[in-house]
Parts: C-alpha cells; sequence; structure tokens
C-alpha cells in the first residue's frame, strides 16, 4: 500500500456538539496525519455542488440543507492507505450499522447527521481535496 491524502469532512452535528477535537484524536490515533484543516460554512449551493453525485437521490435536499446548517471542518488526512482506513475509522453511513469504536457508532445522530464525510476512492479524494485546498494548503 502507499501513502495517500483523502477529504475529511467533520459535519455540521459534530461541530455544534463541539466534537471536532474528539474526532481528530479518532484519525490521529488510527495513523492518519491531518495535513490541512479549515472550519468553513458552506451555502447550500456549494454543499450541492460537493455532494453533485446525489443530485438524484431523494436525500439530497435534506443532505444539502443539513451541511449549510452550521460550521463544518474540511481537513486532508493523510497516510498508509488512508482512503480505506479513514472510512473505517467513520464507520457504517448508518450509526446503527457501524461497528463499535468507530466515529459514527459513538457519535453519529442518524444516517443523515452522521458526524463524518470521507473519499470513497483515489480519484473521488483527488477531486474532493482540490474542490477545497490549493496546493499551497498542503503541508505534509
Ligand atoms: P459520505 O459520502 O458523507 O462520506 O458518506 P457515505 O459515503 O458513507 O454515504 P453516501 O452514500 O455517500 O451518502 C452521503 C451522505 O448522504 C447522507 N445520507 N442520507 N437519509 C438517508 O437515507 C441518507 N443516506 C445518505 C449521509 O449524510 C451520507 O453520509
Ligand atoms: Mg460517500
Amino acid at each position: 500500500m502507499s501513502i495517500e491524502r483523502t477529504l475529511s469532512i467533520i459535519k455540521p452535528d459534530a461541530t455544534k456538539r463541539n466534537l471536532t477535537g474528539k474526532i481528530n484524536a479518532k484519525f490521529e490515533d488510527a495513523g492518519l496525519r491531518i495535513v490541512a484543516q479549515k472550519r468553513i460554512l458552506l451555502t447550500v449551493a456549494q454543499a450541492g455542488e460537493f455532494y453533485a453525485v446525489h443530485k438524484e437521490r431523494p436525500f439530497f435536499g435534506e443532505l444539502t440543507e443539513f451541511m449549510a446548517s452550521g460550521p463544518v471542518v474540511v481537513q486532508v488526512l493523510e497516510g498508509e492507505g488512508a482512503i480505506a482506513k479513514n472510512r473505517e475509522v467513520m464507520g457504517a453511513t448508518n450509526p446503527a450499522d457501524a461497528k463499535e469504536g468507530t466515529i459514527r457508532a459513538e457519535f453519529a445522530e442518524s444516517v443523515g447527521e452522521n458526524s463524518v464525510h470521507g473519499s470513497d476512492a483515489p480519484d473521488t479524494a483527488k477531486e474532493e481535496i482540490a474542490y477545497f485546498f490549493s496546493g499551497l494548503e498542503l503541508v505534509g
């Protein structure tokens, strides 16, 4: 396996409950390094652009409203097999199915308000990182 970078988002349900530090500790304990990070407030349109792949899904409106409902922390995580490792630390989309010890098992409130996002493949990781960060902001 090789050193990868992946895009992570700490979602509004988690920033509202002041969980950024606890979630970051889970990433760092798993060997992921936070090489870029910023706290921003998305518009519904920006959230829609980011989640465009889901625009035909029934939950799209709810998802984009939620993502714009409060601050998010966007970050780039780096490490050996970072894309899969991050998704392992996040746990299943629905917290009811997430393994014990994962972020979603511990913190997520529902299948929609599930505390974190993580890129799902190398091509989406590259696109999603470029959506939020310039090369100058990535400090390995
Ligand atoms: P993410 O993209 O946020 O990392 O999550 P994921 O891959 O585990 O899940 P995905 O299928 O890509 O769905 C994206 C986000 O949409 C919301 N969702 N709501 N109400 C619902 O049934 C439903 N299903 C998905 C979640 O916030 C999910 O993370
Ligand atoms: Mg996804």
